[in-house]
């Protein structure tokens, strides 16, 4: 049984509220951190714990913000991105509805730590309930002396507020969002700079993802050293993990990092094995925008080692048979799913979410669902393999953003590994046309 370092007391009747939140030891970090703390310390305990973002880059959180630059007299901004949008990923969105205030806890030491004075939670825009619920949670806060001016009586200030999206998946790269929250067209920015020279209003600015602000909390209260103890090598601590598809028990997992992916899928603490007696078929580990493995690859490496769900791990073998932890978005496909309908339907997705200001990535992906539309629909051809190939090679590495990388990788690997599946859609057309029941609207 792993440890739940943020969700321990989810099941807690009324802890989305402040008094059971509080009860149960909330705000602790708060207090020990503006009370005992100097905002570098806290940066050192987070650089200890070898906490990794955990939106999808998994760059060493406290590394980030040791790069934020401070220049006399400007303003300084932390931004929690909780435009969670990734497709199979929804464990922000959980810890933002269930548990409000330990977002809310983590986005107040990281604050202080970072010297913002004002802060912002940028959240998806279709996510009402969760965006009434993070501004009841700031009221209680900010009512019981955790917020605004003179917090705890240590001399502190911090206004923070909540910012509903844009309404774009691309909202969610973190210029875009700075964009966004600026009140522009969410177009991502040309990086360097790097948010943490020139980001909010052009100042310093750090964002951070929903659950690696939450993971602050628990780093701060046992210590960084503690938090580090968790996990594997370089993976450290815990991860939520949403798991989705033909599992047998879908939800947010808290798992410690280095659990055993065989474990993960098919233990009864966690995804409880395929649903409905069927046989495992491919795995999107962390959300849409990573590789797509055949089950034997996600439950051992090539070298026939046992699959990890850590960062190293997930990713051994590169491109060639790895895939990557990302944003903790797992899907499993069971061997019914069609892998060529499935890769058309996220290359959909990335067409209809590019912003179009790169040209390989607005041509690419509309290309690229052209192709998979008519393969998934009985008129493809042998050479369309290739030329889907060809084309995400031309789109990956060449794009503004990460965009076009994310919709790349699906499409190349899904032709790697079920190559034989999109044949079949050439040679059994016929077949392959009928099968599609229910889409005939696109
Ligand atoms: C200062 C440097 N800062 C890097 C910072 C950078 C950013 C972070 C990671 O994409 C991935 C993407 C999606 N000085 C710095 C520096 N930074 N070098 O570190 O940066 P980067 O460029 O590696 O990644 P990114 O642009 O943040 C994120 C993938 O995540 N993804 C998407 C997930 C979507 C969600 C969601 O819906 N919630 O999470 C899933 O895999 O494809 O590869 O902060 O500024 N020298
Ligand atoms: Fe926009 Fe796509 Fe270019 Fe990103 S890669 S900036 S989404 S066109």
């Amino acid at each position: 049984m792993g440890r739940k370092l943020l969700l321990e007391h989810i099941n807690v009747p009324g802890i989305n509220t402040f008094d059971v939140y509080r009860k149960k030891g909330g705000y602790a970090s708060v207090e020990k951190a503006l009370k005992t703390l100097t905002p570098d310390a806290i940066v050192e305990e987070v650089k200890k714990s070898g906490l990794r973002g955990r939106g999808g880059a998994g760059f060493p959180t406290g590394m980030k913000w040791s790069f934020l630059a401070k220049p006399e007299g400007v303003a300084r901004y932390l931004v929690c991105n909780a435009d969670e949008s990734e497709p199979g990923t929804f464990k922000d969105r959980f810890l933002m509805t269930y548990i409000p205030h330990l977002l809310i806890e983590g986005m107040i030491v990281s604050s202080f730590a970072l010297g913002a004075n004002t802060s912002y939670i940028y959240v998806r825009g279709e996510m009402m309930p969760q965006i009434r619920i993070l501004e009841r949670a700031i009221a209680e806060a900010k009512n019981a002396g955790f917020l605004g001016k003179n917090i705890l009586g240590t001399g502190y200030d911090l206004e923070l507020y909540v910012q509903p999206g844009g309404g774009a998946y691309i909202c969610g790269e973190e210029t875009a969002l700075l964009e966004s929250l600026e009140g522009k067209r969410g177009n991502p920015r040309i990086k360097p700079p790097f948010p943490a020279i020139a980001g909010l209003y052009g100042c310093p600015t750090v964002v951070n993802n929903v659950e690696s602000i939450a993971a602050v909390v628990p780093i701060i209260n046992e210590g960084g050293d503690e938090y580090a103890k968790i996990g594997i090598g370089r993976s450290t601590g815990t991860k939520l993990i949403s798991a989705g598809g033909n599992v047998k028990k879908p939800g947010v997992y808290e798992i410690d990092l280095g659990l055993s992916c065989e474990e993960f899928l098919y233990s009864d603490e966690y995804c409880g094995g395929i649903a409905n007696g069927k046989r495992l078929k491919a795995v999107v580990a962390g959300g849409s925008s990573v590789p797509i493995v055949p089950a034997n690859l996600f439950l051992k490496t090539i070298n026939n080692e046992p699959r990890l769900m850590s960062y190293e791990s997930l990713a051994d073998g590169g491109f060639v048979s790895g895939t990557m932890m990302g944003s903790g978005g797992f899907i499993a496909f069971d061997e019914d799913q069609c892998i060529v309908r499935n890769t058309w339907n996220f290359t959909r997705f990335y067409h209809h979410e590019s912003c179009g200001q790169c040209s390989p990535c607005r041509e690419g992906t509309g290309w690229m669902e052209k192709v998979l539309h008519r393969l998934e629909y009985g008129h493809g051809k042998m050479s369309d393999m290739d030329l889907l190939v060809d084309v995400s090679k031309k789109i990956e590495g060449n794009t503004i953003c990460p965009l076009g990388d994310a919709a790349a990788w699906p499409v190349a690997s899904a032709i790697r590994h079920f190559r034989d599946e999109f044949e079949w859609h050439v040679t059994h057309a016929s077949e392959a046309t009928t099968r599609n029941y229910g889409l005939a609207h696109y």
